[in-house]
């Protein structure tokens, strides 16, 4: 079965009792979400100024909070994953005194958002601050995707983003045949954020060398091109040919999705696997076989790791009659223990009312 998702009000409930809980049994003032998101595909795409083919989920983050006076804050987790301390004091950035990361961990991302944020509401810019927190808090050279796609995420669609133009295309998700199944592998390998750094840094490398301004500008003939093959060695090139691969098929995965030609859309998700574990290699063991498992169930399209690799889920399309078969196999098979989720898509980051 696939896990239940918490509703909104629980997850507001749940924040308004901690808030209160520390904060002297005040009620908190305002609240927001935002929705964590699955990509069905376009990976490593983003960050070479392609296209990525995400959705927002129905799981999201809660935020509940009030105006402290003056230039201290204090921030509080429900996160059970967080490092200690989960209550923590902070000093509000201002000009010349910045908001340093540091320890706990789980703050650095929220410190980062703190200090890049403006108030200008502009959801690009929004998206922005939160990718620059990222970058310069959390130590995550990430692409505009996640951020992106959380901020403008449409209920019943999933977004083609242009990550260059940051433009993004609304793909209807409506057909109730189908299932968008996320399958979480419950590992994560450590080496994710530093291999995550160094594929960004041979895709600069690999556009550096075609002399282009990045890998969104070469096509599959300028990496066959005889000078190019002569000054690239085989990792970066295996990189390269990947994301260019991997830009084309999301064009054409976008437009399958809208004629409703499924098992092409499937077949695309299966190469863009394929290339991921062979050509990027940021495939694992862990995810290979939950492919293969899905794979082998009647009624299932196609199926892929999403998101920066090393561990985390797969999503695999399928008639929705095929969901209960599908999940059995994948728990037959698969030697670790999988969470299953139905992806729903969502609608982006939002204020909430506080009743
Ligand atoms: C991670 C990053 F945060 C994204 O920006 C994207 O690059 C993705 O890996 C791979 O497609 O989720």
């Amino acid at each position: 079965m696939a896990s239940p998702v918490p509703s909104l009000g629980q997850l507001v409930s749940h924040a308004t009792c901690l808030f209160k809980k520390n904060f002297g049994d005040e009620a908190p003032k305002i609240a927001a979400c935002a929705p964590g998101r699955v990509n069905l595909i376009g990976e490593h795409t983003d960050y070479n100024q392609g296209y990525v083919l995400p959705m927002a989920l129905s799981l999201v983050t809660v935020v509940v909070g009030s105006a402290s006076s003056g230039q201290e804050a204090t921030i509080v987790t429900a996160s059970e994953e967080a490092d200690e301390p989960r209550k923590v004091d902070l000093t509000l950035p201002i000009e010349g005194f910045p908001l340093s990361p540091g320890l706990p961990h789980w703050t650095n991302y929220v410190k980062g958002v703190m200090h890049h944020y403006r108030d200008d509401g502009d959801n690009l810019s929004k998206a922005i601050a939160c990718q620059q927190a990222e970058h310069t808090h959390a130590g995550v050279p990430c692409g505009i995707m996640d951020q992106l796609v959380s901020v403008l995420g449409m209920e019943g669609h999933a977004l083609l983003i242009d990550c260059r133009s940051l433009e993004s295309i609304p793909v209807p998700l409506t057909d109730p045949g189908l299932v968008f199944l996320i399958t979480n592998s419950n590992v994560k390998h450590s080496l994710a954020s530093s291999e995550y750094a160094l594929r960004r840094a041979q895709c600069e490398k690999a556009a550096s060398i075609l002399r282009k301004p990045s890998l969104r500008d070469a096509t599959m003939n300028d990496l066959e091109a005889q000078e190019s093959r002569a000054q690239l060695d085989d990792v970066t090139y295996r990189r390269a040919c990947h994301v260019i691969g991997e830009i084309c098929r999301t064009l054409k995965a976008a437009e399958s999705l809208k004629r409703g030609a499924y098992q092409e859309f499937g077949k695309l998700m299966v190469e863009s696997h394929n290339s991921l574990r062979d050509l990027y290699e940021v495939s694992c063991k862990d995810l290979d076989d939950l492919v293969c498992a899905a794979m082998e169930v009647e009624g299932v399209f196609g199926s892929r790791m999403t998101g920066g690799g090393f561990g985390g889920c797969t999503i695999t399309l399928l008639k929705a009659h095929a969901i209960d078969r599908t999940i059995q196999n994948i728990q037959e098979r698969y030697s670790g223990t999988p969470t299953f989720y139905v992806a729903t898509p969502s609608e982006g980051a939002r204020a909430l009312k506080l009743s």
